[in-house]
């Protein structure tokens, strides 16, 4: 496929409301060379790269979010959704770096440690990628040396934990733990994921939220960190 056209329709013929609504449905049915074709028209049109972030791959993948979270989209519609937002922001990630245009946030998250599961971690990185934040992905069986030296090193506004395991989710509270023996708890959002997880266990061990699913996830990263910077 070349780099602006479709099987089906040339995209550049499309106006540019045309064409945002165009990438809302292509980002939703996962066509990443769409999606790759679609960016590249918009900054050849003279679009700033964060207008192309927002106005098209972003609020596409708000949609995306919203029916994930409500039944209608599953795990391997919104898997693909991802990897096509995936494909339009690495073509912008350069250029955002460029004009400096500033992050929602900033994301540290890992699968803890003894843990390998990883489909629904990245699930949630894609996610927040999409929704605007800088999502640093330690991958999985992390032990807590790693959050710390990624905390250090990243600095960001949340720290985010998945535990698939029902003998690993213990492995959160050593963390939290560990970062309040070193008096850095209250510097970070700590989320916390899971399938096996839930309010009660997040609330139990010192994570300031559970997020049930992705779209929580975001929804809640929004408003945590929005909550933050209102309390300053
Ligand atoms: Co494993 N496994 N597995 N497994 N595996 C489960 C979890 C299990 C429930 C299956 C079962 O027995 N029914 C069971 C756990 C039982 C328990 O602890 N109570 C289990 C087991 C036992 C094991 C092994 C021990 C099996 C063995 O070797 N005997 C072994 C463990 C290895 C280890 O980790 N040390 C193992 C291995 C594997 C595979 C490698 C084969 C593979 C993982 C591949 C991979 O991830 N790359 C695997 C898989 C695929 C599963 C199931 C089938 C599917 C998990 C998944 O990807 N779900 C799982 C059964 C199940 O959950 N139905 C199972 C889809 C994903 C999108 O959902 O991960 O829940 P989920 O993520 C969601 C939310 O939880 C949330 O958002 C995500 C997106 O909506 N979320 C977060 C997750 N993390 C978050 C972090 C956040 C926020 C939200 O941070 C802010």
């Amino acid at each position: 496929m070349s780099a602006d056209t479709t099987d089906s329709f040339d995209l550049n013929t499309l106006n540019d409301q045309e064409l945002t609504e165009q990438v809302h449905d292509d980002l939703y049915n996962g066509l990443k060379d769409e999606i790759i074709a679609a960016t590249n028209i918009f900054l050849a049109r003279g679009w700033a790269p964060a207008k192309v972030l927002n106005d098209a791959l972003v609020e596409g993948m708000r949609i995306v979010g919203i029916d994930f979270r409500d039944g209608i989209l599953f795990v391997p519609e919104v898997l693909l959704a991802a990897n096509a937002m995936k494909a339009g922001m690495a073509i912008l990630r350069p250029l955002l770096a460029e004009t400096g245009a500033e992050p929602i946030g900033k994301v540290v998250i890992g699968t803890v440690k003894g843990d390998i599961h990883d489909i629904g971690k990245n699930l949630v990185s894609m996610m927040l990628e999409g929704a605007g934040f800088e999502v640093i992905n330690l991958g999985i069986n992390n032990p807590v040396e790693n959050y710390l030296a990624a905390l250090e090193e990243h600095k960001p506004d949340i720290l985010g934990m998945s535990a698939l395991l029902t003998t690993t989710m213990p492995y959160m509270k050593v963390v939290i733990d560990t970062l309040k023996q070193k008096g850095l708890r209250d510097k970070y959002i700590v989320l916390v994921g899971g399938a096996p997880l839930n309010d009660e266990f997040a609330r139990a061990i010192g994570a300031d939220a559970y997020c049930r699913d992705a779209a929580i996830a975001v929804e809640t990263a929004k408003s945590m960190i929005a909550a933050r910077r209102a309390a300053r």
